[in-house]
């Protein structure tokens, strides 16, 4: 990446776009030097991930201190953010781009990180309680960002457009860091509006389905990604129709790729390659994959192992262990199904119902219902992901309680966790059903509703 930053490009004035602000590789270099002087030999340091030249410099000088980053979501409140910075023990940065060193400093240097060090812990939900730290080294992500170049042929000729949230693996890890170490310009739009998205004319686009679909019902913007050489989609299964409307309106075949924050990127359709509406191709190099299915069946859940893997969560060495099935293979708690024939996988569902994917974003139902508990008018809560056109799954949350409106229990949690948690429908109810074991029984809740995603091929999830 260093090599990028200040070799062959390392003047061009527009090698990284923010919201506007652009900036060279060797003042980006500056400014990320000034943060590893200021973070070297902490054990960890945070910034308030904006989308901005400042979050990308405290990336960068993250890892030239080999100190690791923990970037907070912008938009979490309170909660969230005690809880990321007690859990991760680290203090929080102010960054400024406009302060600027002219050398790497000698401690940080002293303290250079191995491949193995860790780079990166981004929070990200389980299904019950808060978010988990996760752990990647600077070795996993060189892996994931080689493979994801190789597949996609990712070069420094490419122009990579996105306006994706910079706290999370798919703007951050593929968006940023992505676009550094293979020296490409990069083009961050702020918002990732359809408008924006034909303005910023790149090569190469990424975006998760509520970013395609929104573009795919917008035709004069989508008219305006015609030039480029790749879409990408990732992070939420991309509907068939949208698959179809893009390849219309742009006359490319968007690719799809699938990864956790876990694994990082492992699955994914190649550049001139043949894509299928509906699958997420075929492993990245390095990545194993096989379905854990009952004898008979051809779905089941999704296993890998390969260089990409994350190190473990932060603290939570008995939460690292149960990620691993006994012979040492990371359960994704996906459900898919592969092509005998050419290897794609297609992912088929979740395994469990209480992770929900709204808008791309990994939403944990238990960290929800611990919210609307805290709130003193709420007794009882059952959170869902129900099939959304926008968003592939909206939040409904329903609750017993009296004397509080929907409104104000979706701005309590707005304002504890992160706006992106709020449920966006609130249901009020006598009671939750639960079974004998006193678990609530979301399928009931959900009777006389559709509670199934359509999936691209026609498939079903969650299961
Ligand atoms: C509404 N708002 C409220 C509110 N109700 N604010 C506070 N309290 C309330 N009650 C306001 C917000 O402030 C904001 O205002 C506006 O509503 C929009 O909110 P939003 O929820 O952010 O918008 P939305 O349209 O739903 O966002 C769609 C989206 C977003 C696609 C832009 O979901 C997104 O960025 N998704 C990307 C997720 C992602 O990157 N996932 C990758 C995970 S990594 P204002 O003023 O700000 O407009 C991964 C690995 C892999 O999965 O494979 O990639
Ligand atoms: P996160 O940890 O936020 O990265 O979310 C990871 C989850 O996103 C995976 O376990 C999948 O459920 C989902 N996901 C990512 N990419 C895809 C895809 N292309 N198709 C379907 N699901 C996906």
């Amino acid at each position: 990446m260093l090599t990028a930053l200040t070799g062959t490009y390392g003047d061009r004035p527009d090698a990284v776009r923010v919201a506007g602000r652009t900036a060279s590789y060797e003042e980006l270099l500056g400014a990320a030097r000034a943060v590893a002087a200021d973070v070297a030999g902490a054990p960890a340091f945070a910034v308030t991930a904006t989308p901005t030249l400042e979050t990308v410099a405290a990336a960068v000088g993250a890892l030239l201190a080999g100190v690791p980053l923990v970037p907070l979501p912008p938009d979490a409140g309170p909660a969230e953010r005690e809880h990321i910075l007690r859990d991760s023990g680290a203090e929080l940065l102010p960054v400024d781009f406009a302060r600027r060193s002219d050398r790497t400093p000698a401690r940080a240097e002293g303290a250079a990180a191995g491949p193995g060090d860790p780079a990166l812990v981004l929070y990200t939900s389980g299904t019950t309680g808060p978010p988990k730290g996760v752990v990647l080294s600077a070795a996993a992500i060189a892996a994931d960002l080689d493979a994801l170049a190789e597949a996609w042929q990712w070069t420094a000729e490419d122009t990579l457009v996105h306006g994706l949230p910079l706290f999370h693996v798919h703007g951050l890890v593929l968006g940023v860091l992505g676009a550094l170490r293979t020296g490409s310009r990069l083009v961050h739009t702020g918002r990732p509006t359809p408008e924006a998205y034909a303005e910023a004319a790149g090569s190469l686009y990424f975006g998760v389905p509520t970013v395609w679909s929104r573009i795919a019902r917008a035709p004069r913007a989508a008219a305006g990604l015609a030039g480029a050489r790749l879409l990408v989609s990732g992070s939420a299964a991309l509907p068939a129709p949208v698959f179809r409307d893009l390849e219309r309106l742009t006359g490319l075949r968007p690719v799809e790729r699938y990864g956790m924050t876990e694994t990082l990127i492992t699955l994914s359709g190649r550049a001139g390659g043949p894509v299928h509406p509906g699958t997420v191709g075929t492993p990245l190099p390095g990545i194993r994959t096989r379905i854990a299915a009952e004898p008979g069946a051809e779905i089941g859940e999704l296993q890998l192992t390969g260089p990409t893997l994350f190190s473990g969560y932060l603290g939570r060495p008995e939460a690292t262990a149960a990620a691993y099935t006994e012979d040492g293979w990371f359960r994704t708690g996906d459900i898919a199904a592969v092509d005998a024939s050419d290897g794609v996988h297609r992912i088929v569902g979740r395994a469990s119902i209480d992770m929900i994917k709204s808008g791309g974003y990994r939403i944990g139902a238990g960290e929800i219902e611990n919210a609307l508990l805290d709130h003193p008018k709420v007794t009882e809560a059952a959170v869902v992901g129900v099939p959304d056109a926008d968003l592939g799954q909206r939040i409904v949350a329903f609750v017993v309680a009296e004397g509080v409106t929907g409104a104000e229990l979706t701005d309590f949690v707005a304002s504890h966790l992160s706006v992106h948690k709020r449920p966006r429908e609130v249901r009020f109810v006598p009671e939750v059903p639960r079974n004998a074991m006193g678990k609530p029984q979301k399928k009931l809740l959900l009777t006389g509703e559709d509670s199934r995603t359509e999936k691209p091929s026609g498939q079903v999830g969650p299961l």
